[in-house]
């Protein structure tokens, strides 16, 4: 029997897909980042279905949907987050030793949950700088940059002896900026704060406007459901929480890629450890974000949760030389829910039938037929943002199409979107009321009340 690959994910906080060298940045360098693509696939069309942290993470681990899991939103939903069908429970009984590093923010206390060997993370969003670890149960306080306490910590786990094959789960705080979440999902700013040695990085870099980066009055012509929360969002108390990270500014998106300066020396650092050890391709490693977010398209910032793609596409990509050829490129539509039963798969095991993504490991040989042609997108308001009022929504996206219904904004679905992305990349134009999109529409929305169902699951 071939011998069971070491497991290596890394999660990196509110990344979006184009947010790294080989995503397509224009001037963020992350060689070593782009070493996993390059030397591996890259996921052109991986999904977040809940874009926000705390129920995407449950759904990477879980490998569920949100609507089954149960963490629909950051509310501080802590026990339910103790009780979850995490994969590392799964990879321990296959003879896995397990190991947790970094941000969890699934409910707000930072205490060890059932499926890990070892642990270390922190209460809620914790601090970029000097932060107060709990490792193993026990609080420490530590002095520094977080991403580089992280990365020293993910090296000197895999430079241990290992008795058995090691999975290791290492979820960056970056680029998150320093905020303080109430357990009621309320939260106060404090802003990017970036390693002192790439303070000055990319300073006067551009990042290109983008055709959806447009006025709000032309925004709400077309997305006429976003009319109240644009304009609540030009209040003071709403404007409070948007200059403390510099959003729609270039600013912020500098920062952000000068964050990531840090993050990707860790990944440089992990490749060295596995390399001198002779294990690296006997690794696999997933990099990938756990929500998107927004540089000022359809007049959005930091709201991330939102169905464009900029908020549900992931950067996502994989790299496991004794499955996946270097340089490969898939654009089948992929989940984040996806990478659960592909590791129980890899570990020898058959993942249950809880369990509601699908093994890519068919994609990873090149396969692309028989795979999945709509994916759910599913969003529960809350109160993060005091513009954002009763924004839930359901959505749907084919290879083509994308159609999103707001649940609560109107009567017969009048203030609903419907976008073909094959002519409308960037989502400007609704065709929601267009005759000639009728069987369209009535197919999408057959299609979301399947979805829907399914995902509530067994
Ligand atoms: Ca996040």
């Amino acid at each position: 029997m071939a011998t069971k690959p070491n497991i290596l994910v890394i999660l990196i906080d509110d990344l979006r897909y184009d947010e790294f060298g080989a995503g397509g940045h224009p001037y963020m360098k992350t060689p070593n980042i782009d070493r996993i693509a390059n030397e591996g696939m890259l996921f052109e069309r991986a999904f977040h279905t809940t874009p926000i942290c705390s129920p995407n993470r449950a759904s990477i681990l879980t490998g569920q949907y949100a609507s089954r899991h149960g963490i629909i939103d950051n509310v501080a939903r802590d026990q339910a987050s103790h009780r979850l069908p995490n994969y590392h429970l799964e990879l321990q009984r296959l003879g896995y030793e397990t190991a947790h590093i970094g941000k969890w923010h699934m409910g707000n206390d930072g205490k060890p949950r059932p499926g890990y060997d070892y642990w270390v993370a922190y209460d809620g969003h914790g601090r970029l700088n000097d932060p107060r670890l709990n490792e193993n149960g026990t609080y420490v306080q530590r002095q520094g940059y977080i991403t580089d306490i992280m990365n020293e910590m993910a090296v000197e786990f895999l430079n241990r002896k290992h008795a058995k094959p090691w999975s290791l789960f290492f979820a960056h705080k970056a680029v998150h900026p320093d905020a303080e979440q109430a357990a009621d999902g309320t939260f106060k700013m404090d802003g990017y704060v970036v390693a002192e040695r790439h303070k000055d990085l990319y300073r006067n870099c551009v990042f290109p406007k983008k055709p959806n980066m447009l006025p709000e009055a032309e925004i709400v012509k077309q997305k006429p459901a976003w009319a109240e929360a644009l304009e609540l969002k030009k209040s003071k108390e709403s404007r409070a929480l948007l200059d403390a990270i510099h959003a729609g500014e270039q600013e912020e998106i500098r920062l952000r890629a000068a964050m990531m300066a840090s993050v990707d020396e860790g990944v440089g650092m992990l490749f060295d450890a596995l390399e001198a050890k002779g294990e690296l391709d006997n690794t696999i490693i997933f990099f990938l974000g756990d929500n998107g977010y927004f540089f000022g398209e359809h007049g959005l910032g930091p709201e991330r949760r939102f169905a464009y793609e900029e908020g549900i596409r992931a950067p996502f990509t994989v790299r496991y030389p004794r499955r996946i050829k270097a340089g490969s490129r898939s654009k089948n539509l992929v989940l984040c829910q996806d990478i659960a039963p592909t590791l129980i798969q890899l570990a020898g095991g058959k993942p249950g039938q809880h369990v509601q993504g699908r093994s890519l490991l068919p994609l990873f040989s090149g396969k692309r037929g028989g795979w999945r042609k709509s994916i759910l997108l599913e969003y529960w308001a809350e109160n993060a943002y005091p513009w954002l009022v009763g924004m839930t929504y359901k959505s749907v996206r084919t290879e083509r199409h994308k159609y999103i219904h707001w649940v609560n904004r109107s009567r017969n679905g009048e203030l609903d979107e419907l976008y073909d992305l094959d002519k409308d990349p960037y989502e400007i134009t609704n065709v929601n009321k267009r005759p000639a999109y009728r069987a369209v529409r009535a197919r999408l929305q057959r299609e979301l009340r399947k979805l829907t169902a399914d995902a509530l699951g067994l």
